[in-house]
């Protein structure tokens, strides 16, 4: 059982705050199965995630990018969400504004039955043209591992964005608006190194938002947060829901 505290003053904000805006990374689904990008050693064969999501890496071996991805997606297809995206589900419902903003591509907040959602880094289960960006459903190489065409000729690609590779701009500009515009904002399970995401929690402190942070460990931008839970989100979150539910007013520790 993890050791963390939640202050009456967040208690206090979690039950007041009308603009919720909560920003998620792969941390959240670990507890559904999902390997975090960082963690657990990091490597699908001898690779790097940084190493195979670009378009360098595309492009010299397709091939060996759509098996990682395909490795991904087959997992992400059986994935459930677990009590932590359920919470922020229930959440959404609970307040005037609640935005999700999630670097995820597994789909598991939409699964969990989020409405507001925006997909910063694209979602795993698209495919996509990689030359005139057509949308290609599932799309995927077959068991013979040909790369599937568009009808432009373009090579079908995973609808994710790439290190290297603009952030759709219309979701991205939303997702900063909606952040500049909370009076409460959660980071749950990101380490804070990708960027332009990263940049997310300094727009919210900058913009007057109470800002928490829950995570195993602390991170690059602990430092910055209102309030951090140092736990699971996926035992952290039905707490905290908990706690306001019963009107707690002291501090709540699990
Ligand atoms: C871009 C899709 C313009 C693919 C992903 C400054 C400004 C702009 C860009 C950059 C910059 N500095 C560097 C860059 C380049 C780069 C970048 O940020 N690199 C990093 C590595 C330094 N950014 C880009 O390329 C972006 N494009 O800005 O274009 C540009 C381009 C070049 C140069 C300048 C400008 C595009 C970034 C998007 C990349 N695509 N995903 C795919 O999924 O295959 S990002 C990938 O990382 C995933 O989406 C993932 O979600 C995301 C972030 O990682 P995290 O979610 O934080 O996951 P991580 O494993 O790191 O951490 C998990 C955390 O959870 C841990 O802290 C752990 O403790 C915690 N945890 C674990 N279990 C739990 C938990 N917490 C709570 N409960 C638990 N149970
Ligand atoms: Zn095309």
């Amino acid at each position: 059982m993890s050791q963390w505290r939640m202050s009456p003053e967040l208690l206090e904000r979690f039950r007041t705050a009308t603009t919720v805006v909560v920003l998620t990374g792969a941390g959240i689904s670990a507890e559904s199965g999902i390997p975090t990008f960082r963690g657990d050693g990091g490597l699908w064969r001898s690779f790097r995630p940084e190493e195979l999501a670009t378009p360098e890496a595309f492009h010299r071996n397709p091939r060996l990018v759509w098996e990682w991805y395909m490795s991904r997606r087959e997992l992400i297809m059986t994935a459930m969400p677990n009590p932590g995206h359920l919470a922020l589900a229930e959440w959404e419902n609970l307040v005037p504004s609640f935005t999700l903003v999630t670097q995820n591509v597994d789909g598991l907040h939409r699964k969990a039955g989020s409405r507001n959602v925006f997909e910063l880094h694209g979602n795993i289960l698209r495919s996509r043209c990689d030359d005139c960006g057509a949308l290609l459903g599932g799309t995927a190489p077959g068991t013979d591992g040909a790369i599937p065409r568009c009808s432009c000729g373009g090579m079908a690609r995973p609808d994710v964005v790439l290190f290297g590779e603009l952030l759709p701009s219309d979701v991205l500009q939303k997702a900063e608006e909606a952040v500049a515009g909370a009076d409460l904002f959660f980071s749950i399970g990101t380490s804070s190194v990708v960027y332009p995401a990263a940049d997310l929690p300094r727009i919210a402190t900058r913009h007057g938002a109470f800002t928490v942070e829950i995570n195993l460990i602390p991170t690059e931008l602990s430092d910055i947060f209102d309030e951090t839970l140092r736990g699971p989100s996926g035992q952290i979150l039905p707490a905290i829901l908990a706690a306001a539910a019963l009107g707690m007013s002291g501090a709540v520790t699990c």
